[in-house]
């Protein structure tokens, strides 16, 4: 590797969980991946000055803004990394990209379909003046489902049938759990559903190369109050009801049937209540002649089921998807070594900067986050509906 002396300086908007995974990930990416550009964390923003000088510290970002239009107007900045809410993602992703700067912006995209596609028409004029846009989906950049993808492309599994996707996590279940963000439709736009639905929505499109067409879906909201104080713990914890009580305004479960274009059909799963399960991101997709599954409680492990084997040989394979020739693992730990959940991240930060640097559009582009927030508002559509059977792009 030869390091490249060229600074991309990045802008970060927003310093909880997911700017702890992107300040790693900007971090990382130069010390593993051979970049046409150096990140230099140059500044973040946020709207408390304690905590944002706090977290600039403990990130390692060289300096702060209190206001992210500041950030923006700065002239040392080159990308504005989006970590917030969604609530404010367009405002912020439309002011930087008119200003010239790259954006990088965090899943969903918007909290509608009409904001995300005011974004893409932004980013669509940008990217003529040489100016990308991505959004995070980033569990894409995972190894094993990447592998994945190859493999589909390769015809290995024939011809796709179906698509099983669930992502399932347990941390809201506790009833007495605070109000946060994630649980207020004007700040998150939707709950389980947007929050990592979209993940699973984007990862089968992804990895079939084929859109979803049309849902019938089923939205449920478990505990309808929660108290509005409390202590967090990673993303729940205890609530002090005697703070009083406010109104959970998202789903807490979201089910949906799909149709893909081309017929094959699918069934999506998202909660935040099932006990037990962390963070399983799981995809099974069944073709022609044979099939695939991914759990992300075992990322480094892909499973193939070849049905041209010999018949008294046939069987699921489990791929320890770490090797050199596997997508991003050569450029980790010696064969063998696994990765975790942040790699994800700086893969994604890799694409993002060899992208920019090539000047071409990084991927997912807005556009494609745009057809998983049309999927999100077809299945609040088809929701609302009886779970009546609703297509995705309405005829024009
Ligand atoms: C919470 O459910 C969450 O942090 C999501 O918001 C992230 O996108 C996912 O990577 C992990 O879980």
């Amino acid at each position: 590797m030869s390091p490249t002396s060229t600074p991309l300086r990045i802008g970060m908007v927003g310093y909880a969980f997911m700017g702890a995974a992107h300040s790693h990930a900007w971090r990382t990416a130069p010390r593993f991946f051979d970049l046409p550009l150096r990140p230099e964390l140059t500044a973040i923003a946020g709207r408390n000055r304690d905590r944002v000088t706090a977290a600039a510290d403990t990130m390692g970002w060289q300096s702060i803004e209190t206001d992210w239009r500041a950030l923006i107007a700065r002239d040392d900045i080159d990308v504005i990394d989006i970590c917030t809410p969604g609530n404010t993602h367009r405002d912020i992703a439309i002011a930087a990209l008119e200003a010239g700067k790259h954006v990088l912006c965090e899943k969903p995209l918007a909290n509608s379909v009409a904001e995300a596609e005011e974004m893409n028409d932004a980013a669509v004029l940008a990217a003529k003046r040489g100016i990308f846009a991505m959004c995070g989906y980033s569990y894409r950049r995972t190894p094993a489902i990447m592998l994945a993808k190859q493999l589909i492309d390769e015809g290995r599994i024939g011809s796709i049938r179906q698509v099983r996707a669930q992502y399932l996590q347990d941390w809201l279940s506790d009833e007495n759990a605070p109000m946060t963000w994630r649980l207020d439709r004007e700040q998150s736009g939707s709950g389980a559903l947007g929050d990592i639905g979209a993940h699973i929505i984007d990862a089968a499109q992804f990895v079939t190369g084929l859109p979803i067409d049309g849902v019938s879906a089923m939205l449920n909201t478990f505990v309808t109050e929660r108290p509005l104080a409390g202590d967090l713990v990673g993303l729940g914890g205890s609530g002090d009801a005697s703070a009083g009580l406010g109104t959970v305004t998202v789903d807490d479960a979201a089910l949906f049937t799909a149709r893909f274009e081309g017929g094959p059909i699918g069934i999506f799963e998202a909660t935040r209540f099932a006990l037990g399960r962390k963070n399983a991101i799981r995809l099974e997709i069944n073709g022609s002649l044979g099939s695939l599954a991914f759990d992300f409680e075992d990322m480094n492990v892909l499973e193939l089921y070849d049905a041209t084997q010999p018949h008294h040989t046939q069987g699921f394979q489990r791929i320890q998807v770490t090797e050199p020739e596997h997508p991003y693992t050569g450029n980790w730990w010696p064969v063998g070594h696994g990765l975790g959940y942040e790699h994800g991240f700086t893969h994604q930060a890799v694409e993002f900067i060899t992208a920019i640097g090539s000047g071409i559009q990084p991927s997912p582009s807005f556009a494609e986050a745009l057809v998983v927030q049309q999927v999100l508002d077809a299945v609040e559509r088809s929701a609302a509906n009886d779970s009546r059977y609703t297509p995705v792009r309405q005829a024009t």
